[in-house]
This record gives C-alpha cells, sequence and structure tokens, in this order.
C-alpha cells in the first residue's frame, strides 16, 4: 500500500472512510490424504472497495480507489462510496484538496463490465446511472484532482475527466473504448475531451478506442503534471503548486477560482467574462483579500480566515 506522506513526515495508512462491512461467512471444503472430508466455516472480511488517507498537517485527503483484481472497475456500489467520501470531504473544514488515485496498473478501467451487462434501459433511466460522476464531482467547491497511473479507461477516464485537473504517471494510458463494447461514453466522455483536446483528437479517441499515453497527454494539454510512477501519488499531494499547496490557501477564494474556470465550458466569452469580472469584485468582499494583501505589504505570510 503506497504511503501517502511527505519525506520527513510521519506515515499515515489508507483506511476504510466506513467501517469495514461485517465478515461474510465463506463455508471451506477439505478432503485430506486418506479420503475422509471435512467441512468448515471461515470468515474473510469484504475488501473496502476504497480507502482513504489524510497525510498529517497536508489539509489534503486522498482517496485510493481499490479494487485490484479488475483494475479498479467501477462498480454502483463504488462509485457511491467515492460519491459519498467526495462529499463529506467537500464539507470537511479540516480538508482544502482532494486527490483520488488508483493503484500502479490501474487508475480505473472503466465501468464494471459485469455489471454493465446486467442493466436494462429502465433501470439506469430512473436511478439516473453515471449523473454523480459527470455532474456531482465539478459541483463540489474544493479542488479534485486525479492522479492517475496505468490505466484510465471509459469510466475511469471519464470519471479523471470530471476532476479539476490531472496528474499522471509516465506509465498511464487514457482511453475510451466504449465503442468496442458497442456502447459509447456515458459519464461526460464525448463532451469533456472535446474541450480537453479539440474535435480531431477526440473523435478519433472515441470512434477507434485508441489509447492515449502520458506524454501525448501531456502535449495535448489533457493533463497537468507527468511523474515517474513512484513518485506520482507522492508529488500530487505535496510538491510544489499541487494538492498541499491549493489547500493552503483561502478556501473560499480557491472555490470562486474553481467556479470561474469551470463556466468557462459552459458560457460565452463576454458570459464568462461577466461572471469572472463579478467573482473577482466579489473577493474585494472578504476578509482574505484584505489579509493577502496587507500580508504581502508587511512581507509576511497570510493568515487565512477562509472568510
Ligand atoms: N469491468 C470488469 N472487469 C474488468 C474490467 C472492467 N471494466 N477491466 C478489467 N477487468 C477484469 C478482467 O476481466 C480481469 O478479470 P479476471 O482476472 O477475472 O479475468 C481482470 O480485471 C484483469 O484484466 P485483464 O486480464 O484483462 O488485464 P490485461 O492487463 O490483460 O488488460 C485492459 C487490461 C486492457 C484494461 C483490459 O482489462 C480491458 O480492456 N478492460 C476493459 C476496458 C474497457 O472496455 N473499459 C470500458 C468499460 S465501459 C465504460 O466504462 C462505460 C462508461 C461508464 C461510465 C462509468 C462511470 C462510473
Amino acid at each position: 500500500m503506497p504511503s501517502t506522506s511527505a519525506p520527513g513526515q510521519q506515515q499515515q495508512a489508507l483506511t476504510p472512510p466506513v467501517p469495514a462491512p461485517s465478515p461474510s461467512a465463506v463455508t471451506v471444503s477439505t478432503t485430506s490424504s486418506d479420503g475422509t472430508s471435512a467441512t468448515s466455516i471461515s470468515t474473510t472480511p469484504p475488501e473496502p472497495l476504497i480507502l482513504t488517507a489524510n497525510p498529517p498537517d497536508s489539509h489534503v485527503l486522498v482517496i485510493k480507489l481499490n479494487r485490484p483484481r479488475v483494475l479498479n472497475a467501477l462498480s454502483t456500489a463504488l462509485v457511491d462510496l467515492l460519491l459519498s467520501a467526495l462529499k463529506s470531504a467537500d464539507a470537511d473544514p479540516d480538508i482544502g484538496a482532494i486527490v483520488i488515485t488508483g493503484n500502479e496498473k490501474a487508475f480505473a478501467a472503466g465501468a464494471d463490465i459485469k455489471e454493465l451487462a446486467s442493466l436494462s434501459f429502465p433501470s439506469i433511466y430512473i436511478q439516473d446511472y453515471l449523473r454523480g460522476v459527470s455532474e456531482g464531482i465539478p459541483s463540489f467547491k474544493k479542488p479534485v484532482i486525479a492522479a492517475v497511473n496505468g490505466h484510465a479507461l471509459g469510466g475511469g477516464f471519464e470519471l479523471a475527466l470530471a476532476c479539476d485537473t490531472i496528474f499522471a504517471s509516465t506509465n498511464a494510458q487514457f482511453g475510451l473504448p466504449e465503442v468496442k463494447l458497442g456502447t459509447i461514453p456515458g459519464a461526460g466522455g464525448t463532451q469533456r475531451l472535446v474541450r480537453a483536446i479539440g474535435k480531431a483528437k477526440a473523435m478519433h479517441m472515441i470512434l477507434t478506442g485508441d489509447t492515449m499515453s502520458s506524454t501525448e497527454a501531456l502535449n495535448a494539454g489533457l493533463i497537468a503534471k507527468v511523474y515517474p510512477p513512484e513518485q506520482l501519488l507522492d508529488a500530487a499531494i505535496n510538491a510544489d503548486s499541487l494538492a498541499k499547496t491549493m489547500a493552503s490557501y483561502s478556501r473560499p477564494i480557491v472555490a470562486m477560482a474553481k467556479e470561474a474556470v469551470l463556466q468557462a465550458d459552459q458560457l460565452s466569452l463576454s458570459d464568462g467574462i461577466r461572471l469572472e469580472r463579478s467573482l473577482y469584485y466579489s473577493t474585494f468582499t472578504t476578509a482574505d483579500f484584505t489579509e493577502g494583501t496587507t500580508a504581502f505589504l508587511q512581507k509576511r505570510t497570510p493568515s487565512w480566515k477562509n472568510a
């Protein structure tokens, strides 16, 4: 299990955000060499679908997707837990930024295809399947960062695209292979990929299912930074200009900046500039604008009031 601590910081293990469900009973049958058989009941605790950690002094929550045997395939149960952890973190005054990550082989290889195969149109329509990923994540006030190692495919890539920014390792692979399964991206992929890398590249990826390496993704402006795999998570939290830095600034100011950037996709240029101006003017009403400018003039570090 990766450490989420910076060098010199106390290490902190990733833990399930909610108590693990009670162990399920498993019947184990054994046959000995003399041919006699015995049956016993053993208990195996179910694996937590996500793990979380809050590295000391970082004000960052790390959420690790944890279905390694199926490359972190996004089952409904996992997505529900992820969204509920994000919602709690967004409301937690101690948290200023959130990092979502996977393991060294996969960020997430898409929706759980086994589960997908059992779904019907009426059930997904009624339950608003995937809406929480495509619309829920951008609605959070705090920065949400995807730290991508390995495969980010289908819904896994769409999850990363719904985050505010993406940091990746040199072994990351991004793709929307839904066409190979007889479907299309359904959690924002067609819309966000076009906006991230332009129509020609997005159309090529979506119509062929081809993947993109982290080098190509960096050149295309899809991701912000690339690190060696073993450094990715620590860098996403601690390196200059990453999660810990975002979490160190005034919470309402960061939220306003995030809102202004996200609206660039929704509004015309003139409406976007009008929104930006009104958010900018609003910052002048905050205690943190006074604190930030005063601290600069007094040549000291600001002490944010989050007000
Ligand atoms: N769902 C369920 N199981 C999966 C998935 C998946 N998406 N991906 C991999 N697995 C399982 C495999 O079945 C395998 O299980 P088992 O060992 O029991 O056979 C195990 O994970 C390991 O996988 P592989 O043996 O295939 O590993 P490889 O290294 O050979 O290949 C790949 C890795 C290339 C990633 C390959 O596993 C693959 O192509 N996976 C499917 C990728 C895909 O098509 N993703 C798109 C899914 S559709 C989708 O995401 C719709 C969008 C919905 C949005 C959801 C938002 C929440």
